[in-house]
C-alpha cells in the first residue's frame, strides 16, 4: 500500500461535490458553500504567510497557524456547528497522543456494548471511530447535520486551538466538556517531523529535521505555536476543571490505570467497584495499548478515508509510541533551547512539561 495521501491542495478552498461526489448539492448549499469559500479567501488574503510543514502554506490565524482549508473549518465550526450540553471534544496539538486518546475514550464510553474479545476496535482504525471536527467539516461542511444522529454523548476530537473555538463550545456557560492531552514539546515535535514527512507531496524535496526543528521553536507549525495551545487548554482547565480534564502523554504511559480512571470520571461514567475489582479498567488500557493497537491488522494495512478522496494509512498513526524519543535526534543544545522557551512560555503558569533532568 502506498503511504501517498490525496489531501487537497490546502490553498485551495476545493468544492464540497468534488471531494464527496455522491450527494448532488442544492441551490442553497451551493451558495452557503460560495460564501465561506469567499469569506476565507478575504480573511487569508490578509494574513501573514509561513512555511507548512507538509508542502501548502500556513497562515496566521488570530495567533495560531493554520492551513486554509482549516480556516475554513473554523469558520464552519464558528458558523453552522450547534453544541449539545453533554458533547466531549478530544483536543490536543498535533501528535501528542490523539490516536490514543479516541480508542480509552470510545471503549470507555461504550463499554457496555462491545465484549473486549469482538471489540470494533479490532477492525475499525481509531480515526473512524468518532469524527475529527476540523476535517470532517472541511471535507463536507453539510456533515454538521450528520453529527445530529450521533450517539450520545458525542464525542467528536480537534487540534484547533481553545482562545479559536466558538464560545458557544468553550464559555464557563457552556456544558459541553474537553479532555486535553499534551506532551514534552521535543517528542511532540519529532513525532510531528515524521508524520508531516510521510504525507508530504513526493513531488516536493523532503523537509529536513533541522528546518523542522528551527519552524517548531519559532512556532510556525500547522496548529502552533505549540506553548500557546497548551497553555489556552492548561488555564481553561484551571479556571473551570469540570469543564476540561488536562492530561499529559507522559502521565499516561506511567500510569494508563489511573489516568484512565480519571477520565472515566470526568466523562461521567465512571467504573464501578465491580468493574474495578473484575479487571475492566486493566482489559481497556490492554486493548488499547499501542502494542496491541499497533498491531491489528486494520492498523497495520488499513486506510483511514477521509471523504473520498483521502486517505492516509493507519500504520502513519503509530510510529513508537515511546517517551523520550526526542533522544535520538537532538543535540543537547537543540534540547536546551527548546526547554528554554518551555520554561520562559509556561513562566508562572503551574504547569510543568518535559523540562529536561539534569543531573
Ligand atoms: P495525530 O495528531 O495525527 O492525531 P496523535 O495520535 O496525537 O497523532 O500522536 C501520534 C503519537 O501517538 C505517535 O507518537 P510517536 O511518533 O512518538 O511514536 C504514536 O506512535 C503515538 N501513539 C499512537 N497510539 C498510541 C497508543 N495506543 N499508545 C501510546 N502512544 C500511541
Amino acid at each position: 500500500m502506498s503511504t501517498d495521501l490525496n489531501i487537497p491542495n490546502q490553498n485551495t478552498c476545493s468544492h464540497p461535490t468534488a471531494i464527496n461526489g455522491e450527494n448532488p448539492i442544492s441551490n442553497e448549499q451551493e451558495h452557503v458553500h460560495n460564501k465561506l469559500n469567499g469569506k476565507v479567501n478575504d480573511i487569508v488574503a490578509t494574513l501573514q504567510k509561513g512555511k507548512g510543514w507538509r508542502g501548502p502554506e500556513i497562515f496566521l490565524h488570530k495567533g495560531f497557524w493554520l492551513p486554509q482549508m482549516l480556516i475554513k473549518s473554523l469558520l464552519t465550526i464558528h458558523e453552522y456547528f450547534h453544541p449539545k450540553p453533554n458533547d466531549i471534544f478530544l483536543a490536543a496539538f498535533m501528535k501528542c497522543g490523539t490516536t490514543w486518546l479516541r480508542t480509552l475514550m470510545f471503549a470507555t464510553a461504550n463499554r457496555h456494548l462491545y465484549k473486549i474479545s469482538d471489540h470494533p476496535l479490532h477492525h475499525t482504525g481509531p480515526h473512524s471511530v468518532f469524527p475529527s471536527l476540523d476535517v470532517q467539516i472541511f471535507l463536507d461542511q453539510y456533515s454538521v447535520s450528520k453529527f445530529d444522529n450521533l450517539p450520545s454523548p458525542r464525542l467528536f476530537a480537534t487540534h484547533f486551538a481553545h482562545d479559536l473555538l466558538p464560545t458557544s463550545m468553550t464559555s464557563s456557560s457552556s456544558t459541553c466538556k474537553f479532555v486535553y492531552v499534551c506532551r514534552d514539546p521535543k517528542d511532540a515535535l519529532i513525532s510531528k517531523w515524521h508524520f508531516m514527512s510521510k504525507i508530504r507531496s513526493k513531488e516536493l524535496t523532503p523537509i529536513s529535521f533541522n528546518e523542522a526543528y528551527e519552524l517548531f521553536c519559532n512556532g510556525v507549525s500547522e496548529y502552533g505555536p505549540f506553548w500557546e495551545h497548551v497553555l489556552g487548554y492548561w488555564k481553561a482547565s484551571q479556571e473551570s476543571p469540570e469543564k476540561i480534564l488536562f492530561l499529559k502523554y507522559e502521565d499516561m504511559k506511567k500510569e494508563p490505570s489511573v489516568e484512565l480512571k480519571k477520565l472515566a470520571e470526568f466523562m461521567g461514567v465512571p467504573f464501578t467497584t465491580e468493574e474495578e475489582e473484575g479487571g475492566v479498567v486493566e482489559e481497556i488500557v490492554k486493548l488499547c495499548s499501542f502494542e496491541n493497537l499497533s498491531n491489528f491488522e486494520v492498523n497495520k494495512d488499513g486506510v483511514q478515508m477521509f471523504g473520498e478522496h483521502v486517505a492516509v494509512e493507519n500504520r502513519n498513526f503509530f510510529r513508537k509510541g515511546k517517551v523520550g524519543d526526542w533522544e535520538n535526534y537532538l543535540t543537547e543544545e537543540m534540547r536546551d533551547r527548546i526547554d528554554s522557551i518551555t520554561e520562559t512560555r509556561l513562566k508562572d503558569s503551574g504547569l510543568a512539561l518535559g523540562l529536561t533532568q539534569r543531573a
